[in-house]
C-alpha cells in the first residue's frame, strides 16, 4: 500500500482527479470519502483474489453464514484499522487539510438488520477474517435498510432509509455470478431410466445478482467475502405485464422487514428467504463443483450455517439441488444435507417462531414444499417407531401441522447442530421450548455464548481506553482478549484507575456534545450516565426504567431531603412500525423527559434523554461513555443480549436481571461488581406455567407503584389524556405479562445501591476495571473459535502473499 503520507497523498489526489474529474480544491466531502473508499477496496482486491484462489486450490473446509440480516454499520475507519493504515491515512489527509472524522460522517450505516441477530452476524464476519478462518457471509442487498427514526412531538416517525443513494463504495457487482431463482409454477414428475425425476414447469424466474463486499481481517492478508443478493427481472417471459413483473421482482430485495420479534408472515418475506437461500446454495455448489470434487463429500468441504429460522429453507433447497440437479438418491442427499447444515436459535418468544401457512408456501415454492412433505413423512415415521401410539408427540413435533410449515423443527431435523446463544438460553431450549427434539437429537444441542468484536467495540470505538490497555499490558489483547485478565494487576493502582476515570469522563464529554446537538438537552457529565439502548420491546422493559424515573421524580418533588446523586438517563430504541405498545413507551419516555428536563426543581439532579435513530454508528459513541448498563429484561426472555457485553468491555457496570448472558457476566465478575435484581428465570417460567401472579396486588400494596401507574392516566402529564391507557391496561388489566410491577421494588432498591456505590469513585473505578478485565470471554473471537472447532470443523488458513 503506501507506507508514508507522501505516497498516500500522491495516490489519493490522482485517484480523486481521475474518478471525479475535479481538482482537490473543488472536491466535495462525499467525493473525498468515495475516493478513499474506492482506493481501499481496490487495494484489497489482490489479497481478496489471493484468498479466494488459495481457498479454492489448497484451502480446507469453508463455511457460509446465511443470514437475512447483517448490521454492518460504517466500514471506513474499521477497514483502515484492520489494514493497519489508519494513522498514515489520517495524517496524510490532515496534511491535505481533511479530517478523517468528517469523511467518516459521510458514510451511511449499512443498516441491513434490526438488532442483535444482525449485529452478531457482522461481528462474526470480522472474527472469521481476523482469525484467518475461511468463513463467508450470504445475505440480501436491501435497497432500503432499517428505517430512519425521527422523534416528532415525542412520537416515533419512520422515514425510508437511503444508504444506496450515493452508491456503495465497498461493493462489487458480480453479474456473471448471477443465479436464476424460480417461483410459482408447478412440478411434474416422470420416470427416466427407472428413476423418478421432477421438473419445475411454468415458473416465474427472478435473477439474483450478487454484490460482493470484502471482509478484511485485522492485521492479516485474509480477505473473506460477504455476498449480498439483489433481485432483478430475468429475461422477460412472454405475454406478461412487464412493468408489474419488473416491480414485483425488484420489490423482493427492496426493503428489510423492520420486525425483530414478530413473524409478519408476509409472502414477500418468504420470497426474500428463498431468494437468499436458493441463490446462495446454487452459487456455493457451483463454486464447489469447480474444485472437481464429488458432491458426496460436500459436507467435508462446505459448512452452511442457518442464522435463526429465516434461512431454514436451506434444508429442502439443498435436498432439491442434490437430488433434482445432481441426481443423488434421498438417503445420500439427506445425510449430506444434515452434515452440511447447522442452525442457531436466537429467541424463545413464541411470536417470533416462524410458521408459514401452507396456502402461501405451497403455491410459491411447489417443489420445496414437496420435499418438506417427504422430510416430514419420514420424520414422523421415525417418531412413530420411537414412540409408538404417541400421537400427541407427533402432532407437537411435526414439520407440517394445522396447515402450517414450522420452520424451527425443519431447521432442527435438517441440521447436525442446534445451538442457543447463551448458557441459560440453551438450557431453556433443551429443557422446555425444544425438549421434544432434545430427547430425539440430544447430541445436536449445544451452547455457543454470543460475543462481540472487540476491534470495533473497543479498539475503534474507545481508542483512549485501548491505548491505556496497550500501554499497560501490551498490544497482544487485540488478537487475544484473554490477555485482559492481566489488567487485574492494576485494580489497586490509583494512577491507572485515575486514567481510567479520565478516559470515561472524556467519552462522556464527547457524548454530551452529541446529546446537545441531536436532542438539544444539556447534560452534566459528572452525573451517572445510566444507559438503555436496544430495540424497544415489552420484554426488554424500557417501561420499568421509565416508571422508576417517574418514582424518583415524585420523590424529589415531595421530599426535598431526597438528594440522589445526579443521574442522566439515556435511551436509544427503535420500535417495529406496527408495534403499538412499543411506540407508546417511546412517547412516554419523551413525555417524562420533557417534564423532568424542564422542571427546575429536579433538572440539576436528573435529566432524561431519548436519542433518536439509534444505530451502530451512534452506539459506538454511547458505549464508551456509559457508567450503568441497563439489562433489565424479564428473566428467561432475552436469549443472550450483546449490548451487555459492549458496555462491560467499555467499563460500564451492569444493572440487570439474571437473564441471557448476564448470568455469565455475573459469574465472571462476581456479584460485588454487578447490580442484580428481580425474579429469576425459573420463577418467571413457573409463573407462566402455573399462574399465581396478580399485578394488582403490587398496585395495592406498593404506594409508589400506585402513584406512578395512576400518573399514566390521571392527567399528570398535561394534554396527554388517554395517551398511555394502553400501557396502564397492560399493567393492570392484562396482568403485566413481563412482571414489571413484580420487579419494581427490587429495581428501586438496586438503583439505590448504585446511587451509593457511585459516590465511592475509587471503588467504582476498581469495579469498572474488573468488568473490563473479565470481558475477554465475550469477544466474538472466542465464540467463533468454538463454532469453528465444535460445529463447522474449519481450520485457520494462512493466505500467503
Ligand atoms: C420473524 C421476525 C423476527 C426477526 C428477527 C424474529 C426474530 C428475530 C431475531 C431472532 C431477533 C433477535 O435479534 N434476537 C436477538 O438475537 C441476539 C443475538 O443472538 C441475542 O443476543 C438477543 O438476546 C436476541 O433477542
Amino acid at each position: 500500500m503506501f507506507s508514508n503520507t507522501k505516497e498516500f497523498k500522491i495516490a489519493y489526489l490522482k485517484k480523486l482527479e481521475m474518478t471525479f474529474g475535479t481538482s482537490f480544491d473543488e472536491s466535495t466531502k462525499r467525493e473525498q470519502f468515495q475516493t478513499l473508499g474506492a482506493m481501499i477496496r481496490e487495494y484489497v482486491s489482490s489479497e481478496w483474489i489471493r484468498t479466494n484462489e488459495q481457498y479454492r486450490t489448497v484451502g480446507g473446509k469453508q463455511v457460509y453464514y446465511l443470514s437475512i440480516e447483517f448490521l454492518l454499520g460504517r466500514l471506513l475507519r474499521h477497514n483502515l484499522m484492520n489494514l493497519g493504515i489508519e494513522s498514515v491515512v489520517t495524517e496524510g489527509l490532515q496534511e491535505l487539510g481533511i479530517d478523517l472524522g468528517d469523511l467518516e460522517e459521510i458514510e451511511a450505516d449499512a443498516a441491513l438488520g434490526n438488532g442483535g441477530l444482525g449485529r452478531l452476524a457482522a461481528c462474526f464476519l470480522d472474527s472469521l477474517a481476523s482469525m484467518n478462518l475461511p468463513g463467508h457471509g450470504c445475505g440480501i442487498r436491501y435497497k432500503h435498510g432499517l428505517f430512519e427514526q425521527k422523534i416528532v412531538d415525542g412520537y416515533q416517525v419512520e422515514l425510508p432509509e437511503q444508504w444506496l443513494r450515493h452508491g456503495h463504495v465497498w461493493e462489487v457487482r458480480k453479474t456473471d455470478d448471477s443465479v436464476e431463482v424460480p417461483f410459482w409454477g408447478k412440478v411434474e414428475s416422470y420416470q427416466e431410466n427407472g428413476k423418478l425425476v421432477f421438473r419445475h414447469l411454468h415458473a416465474e424466474t427472478v435473477t439474483a445478482i450478487p454484490y460482493d463486499l470484502p471482509v478484511i481481517g485485522y492485521n492479516t492478508s485474509t480477505v473473506n467475502t460477504l455476498r449480498l443478493w439483489s433481485a432483478e427481472p430475468s429475461r422477460f417471459p412472454a405475454n406478461i405485464d412487464i412493468l408489474k413483473y419488473k416491480k414485483e421482482t425488484e420489490s423482493i430485495s427492496e426493503l428489510l422487514y423492520p420486525d425483530d420479534t414478530h413473524d409478519e408472515g408476509k409472502i414477500l418475506r418468504l420470497k426474500q428467504q428463498y431468494l437468499l437461500v436458493a441463490a446462495s446454495l446454487q452459487s456455493i455448489v457451483r463454486s464447489y463443483k469447480k474444485q472437481n470434487r464429488s458432491l458426496i463429500h460436500l459436507h467435508e468441504h462446505v459448512g452452511i450455517h442457518i442464522n435463526d429460522t429465516h434461512p431454514a429453507i436451506a434444508v429442502p433447497e439443498l435436498m432439491r439441488i442434490l437430488m433434482d440437479e445432481e441426481g443423488l438418491g434421498w438417503q445420500e442427499a439427506w445425510s449430506i444435507t444434515v452434515n452440511t447444515l447447522s442452525y442457531t436459535n436466537h429467541t424463545t418468544l413464541s411470536e417470533a417462531l416462524e410458521k408459514w401457512p401452507v396456502r402461501i408456501f405451497q403455491p410459491l415454492l411447489p417443489r420445496i414444499f414437496m420435499i418438506i412433505e417427504e422430510i416430514n413423512e419420514r420424520f414422523c415415521q421415525e417418531l412413530w417407531e420411537k414412540f409408538p401410539g404417541d400421537w400427541g408427540r407427533i402432532e407437537r413435533m411435526a414439520l407440517i401441522a394445522h396447515g402450517e410449515v414450522r420452520m424451527a423443527p425443519l431447521a432442527i431435523v435438517g441440521s447436525h447442530s442446534v445451538n442457543g446463544v447463551a448458557r441459560l438460553h440453551t438450557e431453556i431450549l433443551m429443557e422446555r421450548e425444544m425438549n421434544d427434539y432434545y430427547q430425539v437429537f440430544p447430541d445436536r444441542f449445544n451452547n455457543k455464548t454470543n460475543g462481540i468484536t472487540h476491534r470495533r467495540w473497543l479498539l475503534k470505538a474507545n481508542p483512549n481506553l485501548a491505548n491505556l490497555i496497550t500501554d499497560s499490558i501490551g498490544p497482544e489483547w487485540i488478537n487475544d482478549t484473554t490477555q485482559f485478565e492481566k489488567l487485574l494487576h492494576f485494580k489497586k493502582d490509583s494512577v491507572f484507575l485515575e486514567r481510567l476515570g479520565d478516559i470515561k469522563k472524556a467519552n462522556k464529554e464527547k457524548l454530551a456534545k452529541i446529546i446537545y446537538e441531536k436532542a438539544g438537552v444539556s447534560v452534566d457529565t459528572s452525573s451517572i450516565f445510566d444507559v438503555q439502548v436496544k430495540r424497544l420491546h415489552a420484554y426488554k422493559r424500557q417501561l420499568l426504567n421509565v416508571l422508576h424515573i417517574m418514582y424518583l421524580y415524585n420523590r424529589m418533588k415531595s421530599d426535598s431531603s431526597f438528594q440522589p446523586y445526579p443521574r442522566t438517563f439515556i435511551f436509544g430504541a427503535k420500535a417495529s412500525p406496527g408495534y403499538y405498545f412499543a411506540k407508546k413507551v417511546i412517547k412516554l419516555i419523551n413525555t417524562v423527559a420533557d417534564k423532568v428536563n424542564h422542571d427546575s426543581h429536579v433538572n440539576d439532579k436528573m435529566k432524561v434523554v431519548f436519542l433518536e435513530n439509534y444505530r451502530v454508528s451512534l452506539a459506538e459513541d454511547i458505549f464508551p461513555a456509559a457508567d450503568i448498563s441497563e439489562q433489565i429484561s424479564t428473566a428467561s426472555k432475552e436469549a443472550s443480549g450483546t449490548g451487555n457485553m459492549k458496555f462491560m468491555m467499555n467499563g460500564a457496570l451492569t444493572l440487570g436481571t439474571l437473564d441471557g448472558a448476564n448470568v455469565e457476566i455475573n459469574e465472571l465478575v462476581g456479584e460485588e461488581n454487578i447490580f442484580l435484581f428481580g425474579l429469576r428465570a425459573q420463577e418467571v417460567l413457573n409463573f407462566q406455567k402455573n399462574g399465581g401472579y396478580n399485578s394488582r396486588e403490587y398496585y395495592h400494596y406498593d404506594q409508589r407503584i400506585r402513584e406512578v401507574t395512576e400518573q399514566l392516566v390521571n392527567g399528570f402529564f398535561p394534554d396527554t389524556d388517554g395517551e398511555f391507557t394502553a400501557i396502564y391496561d397492560s399493567l393492570l388489566d392484562h396482568n403485566d405479562q413481563y412482571f414489571v410491577l413484580r420487579d419494581f421494588a427490587s429495581y428501586v432498591a438496586i438503583q439505590e445501591k448504585v446511587n451509593m456505590a457511585y459516590q465511592d469513585q475509587s471503588m467504582w473505578l476498581e469495579k469498572s476495571l474488573i468488568n473490563i478485565a473479565k470481558s475477554g470471554f465475550f469477544s466474538s473471537d472466542r465464540t467463533i473459535n468454538e463454532y469453528a472447532n465444535q460445529i463447522w470443523n474449519i481450520k485457520p488458513f494462512k493466505v500467503n502473499n
